[in-house]
């Protein structure tokens, strides 16, 4: 009992905080020294990550009768494990650098936010108190200083771990959450983002129905506030503009086949073939099943950049019903060496990662569970125990298994866009705090006799100053990041999803859209190259 107990909170605290450090008062404890090198010299500032990696937690029981604990999480999501993974990266990177805080080693503590607003409140309490209970207002009075918090995965997540932040004038630095809710500097006074605001794709979406002179669309959105706002924006304008909303639907967040059911009948029924749709993969991809399963075909989607180059939606055999399917993916990069990093996942490092490692291989890294769970089969079987689980059981791997055979979503390189908008969070806080700890004593922006911070004890609204004002070249890409009342450039390929000779689905580049150029020339679309629904080259009508 007390073991799950302890495996369950784990989750919160899976890859450092759980290593409780017995010889200090200050819990959370950070890996440091991850360039390798020694230098006893060098200062130490710990940075904050926050990762859906799991897509919901494990419903828990309703008994009241006994101690409640923090519920589990279920569905290991490949995709944002490489987020996760891809921030580390990022700081090896950093802490290898002579140029880039040369003085000062990255640490880092992550938590798994489970895609579920209440363990990303959870793990921004733990990580501003550095307890295991949440006691808001209370820093390590020892430890390194916490710099900012890189996160929290949607922007659900993000607009409740903000505010809370915000009280307490603490930087957080979004990577994937875009609603335009989150703009507001009034309520969300310390949030930046490197994804941009999602008000210029909305505004993507409604031009793109209009340049095609489509007038009848139906509306999918998530039960969220990416798919809430993002779904309003569109309407709002394209109804301005006369085109009339055939449908609006909501996926359910939880899992509810009544409601898919419900949503599949009404797409059926509708007139329209256009549907736009603002929702995370995740979400969407128990209604694409069930489409699948109707044989819902000849329809145009219009996808959102959470779900256009989703693998999670990308099944073998989808190319039927989303074949022709257009839609909008942030900046694409290629980062040298993280499929290198990728690859060499050292199993062991950390809890999260040994469960990454099982449910790759489909087995267990742990000698005792591979016997455990052969003698439950055993059991089962024939209701006896047999000698055979006493050798070397079924179901164990040995740790050093290739990830590089695999096709799996984690290791895929080809479209690293949320995992570019992470690797430029990352230096983002890098930069600012490059930029704190070398202020010039008499020329630093802070009133008073002080007028820079120390990198060894600063207050978190002093790298909020340094962070909204950073402006750094991203490594490899070369492109410039700076934060505009803490947003980036809109900037968006238009994609379209091409059936190919084996039925598989490739992304094609037909277009682009840039929110900060004159209205007229922010979109640029190659309408021949576009290949619709079921291969044919003239835009479908919408009646
Ligand atoms: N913004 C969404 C969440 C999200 C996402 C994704 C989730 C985005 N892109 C890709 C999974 C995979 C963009 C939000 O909630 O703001």
């Amino acid at each position: 009992m007390e073991i799950i107990r302890l495996l369950l909170e784990l989750h919160v605290f899976f890859f450092l905080c759980g290593s409780v450090s017995a010889d200090s008062t200050c819990k959370l404890k950070a890996k440091f020294n991850l360039s390798g090198y020694k230098n006893v010299e060098k200062k130490q500032v710990v940075i904050g990550g926050m990762f859906p990696v799991h897509k919901r937690i494990a419903s828990s029981d309703a008994n009241t009768s006994r101690v409640p604990v923090s519920s589990g999480c279920d569905g290991f999501n490949f995709r944002t494990f490489r987020w996760t993974q891809t921030m580390l990266f990022a700081i090896y990177e950093i802490n290898k650098r002579t140029d880039l805080l040369p003085n000062t080693d990255l640490g880092y503590v992550i938590y798994d936010s489970c895609f579920t607003i209440s363990k990303a409140v959870e793990g921004t309490l733990t990580y501003l108190t550095g307890q295991d209970e949440a006691v808001p207002n209370y820093r390590c009075g020892t430890g390194a200083p916490l710099a900012a918090l890189v996160g929290s995965g949607g922007s659900d997540l993000s607009i409740a771990t903000a505010r809370i932040l915000g009280l307490y004038h603490f930087p957080q630095v979004g990577y994937s959450s875009s609603c335009s809710a989150l703009e507001s500097k009034f309520q969300f006074p310390t949030f930046l983002r490197t994804i941009p605001n999602d008000k210029h794709q909305s505004t993507a979406m409604a031009q793109l129905v209009l340049h095609f002179g489509w007038t009848w669309v139906g509306t999918i959105a998530a039960d969220d506030d990416y798919g809430k706002y993002g779904i309003k924006d569109f309407k709002e304008q394209v109804e301005e503009a006369g085109v009339c909303i055939a449908f609006s639907e909501t996926l359910p967040k939880v899992s509810s086949p009544e409601d898919i059911r419900r949503i599949v009948q009404t797409i059926v029924e509708a007139t329209t073939k256009i549907i736009v749709v603002f929702s995370s993969d995740v979400d969407l991809s128990p209604l694409i099943t069930e489409l699948l399963n109707h044989n819902v075909t000849n329809r145009t989607w219009i996808a959102s950049e959470a779900w256009v180059t989703s693998a999670l939606i990308n099944q073998p055999g989808v190319s039927s019903v989303l074949g022709g399917t257009l839609g909008f993916g942030i900046k694409r990069a290629n980062i040298p060496g993280l499929q290198r990093h990728l690859l060499d996942l050292d199993p062991y490092d950390d809890q999260l990662t040994e469960e990454f490692w099982e449910s790759v291989f489909n087995c267990t890294l742990s000698y005792r569970k591979a016997v455990r769970q052969a003698k439950q089969t055993v059991k089962e079987v024939n209701g006896t125990l047999s000698r055979a689980v006493r050798g070397v059981p079924d179901g164990l791997c040995t740790g050093r298994e290739s990830l590089a055979q695999l096709n799996n979503t984690y290791s895929d390189v080809s479209q690293l866009r949320i995992t570019y908008s992470v690797y430029k969070a990352v230096y983002a806080v890098a930069h600012a705090l490059h930029n704190l700890e070398h202020c010039e004593a008499g020329q630093g922006p802070f009133n008073g006799k002080n007028d820079c911070a120390d990198i060894t004890n600063f207050e978190p609204w002093q790298l909020m100053y340094y962070l909204k004002n950073v402006r750094f070249n991203v490594p490899h890409t070369d492109e410039e990041v700076y934060f505009d009342n803490g947003d980036v450039e809109a900037f968006y390929d238009i994609i379209n999803w091409k059936v190919d000779s084996n039925g598989g689905i490739s992304y094609i580049t037909v277009g682009q859209y840039n929110g900060s150029a004159a209205l007229e020339d922010r979109m640029i679309i190659m309408n021949d190259s576009i290949v619709w629904n079921n291969d044919v080259l003239e835009p479908p009508r919408s009646v």
